[in-house]
């Protein structure tokens, strides 16, 4: 009989919070539902923290949920190579590592980023040699459809996500572990990179013909608030008023209660990687900011993704979604208050369509299962 294979997943956290927030997920998938033996290699275990608190960043090796999560530094000398070898984004494998890898060949991906790009079909899987040493390394592409590496999809999250959703106590729980009185306003929340137009979204929100709550988690947008509302500092727990606007400052959520939040609003702003996957996933209208890549690259995800994502859309929706998204992420944007109010208005054919949007991927294999496949057709 075959035991569980270990797997080994580095990750350097090049900025924020995507690099380790999706090897966390993953890494918890592999284990709890796949059995795998797994290693995290992380660099900063300071920033980790901020995802799994339980983190003592004084430890160099530690278990949590039965993952080892291991302080990846310098002076790196661990030669234990396991069954896998997941290389997060190209972050480049210690060479002492790689010169063992040559004997024991374990399999080996690059985890790349997300697009809905049409070229990602073609390189996903596709083997690459290295340089100089008998070892090949598979790129794996995460993406939209079949022929990718398809989504990072716990297998009871559709069933969680509509469970609380259509549980008006769950909700109310929720709201109040959060210490927020459930009214019925438009909810939203917001999630973006401090160069977006937040002012001019604020502005949007505070002329809005209904009311709105704004939920802001983590406090990376402090500093815009607190010279938009005027006020000497920001605290978690505030909740400040302008015109139709009630904005509730939130503290850093868990991944799981940055779920709740994600399935409980009305419309969501996330941005980078894995809180655009989860906003998906949670089906419910959403903005995307795409993190800004040089020349603009990251418009051509953003056009890619609206391509696949509204093509069901009756056109003039689509429109006003495109319009919506490009203001909201295109340099020196204007984002105007009709963008948001007519996305407003078109809130039930969009919520509607996120949730067909999110049904027709969950019949597609997520991204833990097709590495497990890939693993299993090797050996
Ligand atoms: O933090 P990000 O901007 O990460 C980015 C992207 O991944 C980008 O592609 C990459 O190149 C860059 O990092 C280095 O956004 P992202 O991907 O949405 O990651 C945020 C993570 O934080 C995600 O796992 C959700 C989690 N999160 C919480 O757990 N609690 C919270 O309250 C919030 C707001 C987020």
């Amino acid at each position: 009989m075959q035991t569980n294979p270990n797997c080994d997943i580095f990750c350097r956290i090049v900025d924020n919070y995507g690099d380790i927030g999706i090897c966390w997920r993953l890494a918890k998938q592999l284990s709890q539902e796949y059995g795998w033996k797994t290693r995290l290699w992380v660099d900063d275990l300071h920033i980790a923290k901020r995802l799994i608190p339980e983190i003592d960043s004084n430890v160099d090796a530690q278990i949590i949920n039965e993952i080892e999560i291991a302080h990846w530094q310098e002076n790196f000398t661990d030669n234990h190579i396991p069954q896998i070898v997941i290389e997060a984004f190209g972050c480049e494998l210690p060479e002492s590592y790689i010169k063992v890898m040559v004997t024991t060949q374990p399999l080996w991906i690059n985890l790349e980023y997300l697009s809905a790009e049409a070229w990602v079909e073609d390189f996903h899987a596709q083997p690459s040699q290295h340089p100089t040493l008998p070892l090949t390394k598979y790129f794996f592409f995460p993406g939209f459809t079949e022929n990718t590496g398809g989504l990072i999809r716990e297998k009871n999250l559709s069933d969680q996500r509509s469970t609380f959703q259509l549980s008006n106590e769950m909700q109310a729980t929720f709201w109040q572990s959060l210490n927020i009185r459930d009214e019925p306003k438009t909810k939203v929340s917001l999630f973006c990179y401090p160069h977006a137009p937040v002012t001019k979204l604020l502005d949007s929100f505070a002329t809005s013909p209904h009311p709105i709550s704004c939920f802001v988690p983590g406090n990376g947008l402090a500093p815009i608030m607190q010279q938009y509302f005027d006020i000497p500092h920001i605290e978690v727990g505030m909740m400040l008023s302008k015109g139709a606007l009630h904005l509730h400052i939130l503290p850093f959520l868990s991944q799981d209660d940055y779920d709740r939040l994600l399935w409980a609003c009305d419309l969501n702003f996330v941005r980078g990687e894995d809180s655009w996957i989860r906003a998906i996933l949670a089906a419910k209208p959403f903005i995307w900011q795409p993190y800004q890549q040089e020349q603009d690259a990251h418009l051509n995800k953003l056009e890619a993704f609206l391509t696949l994502y509204a093509k069901d859309l009756s056109p003039e929706t689509l429109e006003i979604l495109r319009a919506a998204y490009l203001a909201w992420s295109s340099p020196n944007s204007d984002f105007t208050e009709n963008n948001l109010h007519n996305i407003l208005e078109r809130l039930p054919e969009l919520s509607s369509h996120s949730d067909a949007f999110s049904t027709t991927l969950a019949l597609q294999n997520d991204l833990a299962s097709k590495l497990v496949n890939l693993y299993k057709n090797r050996v």
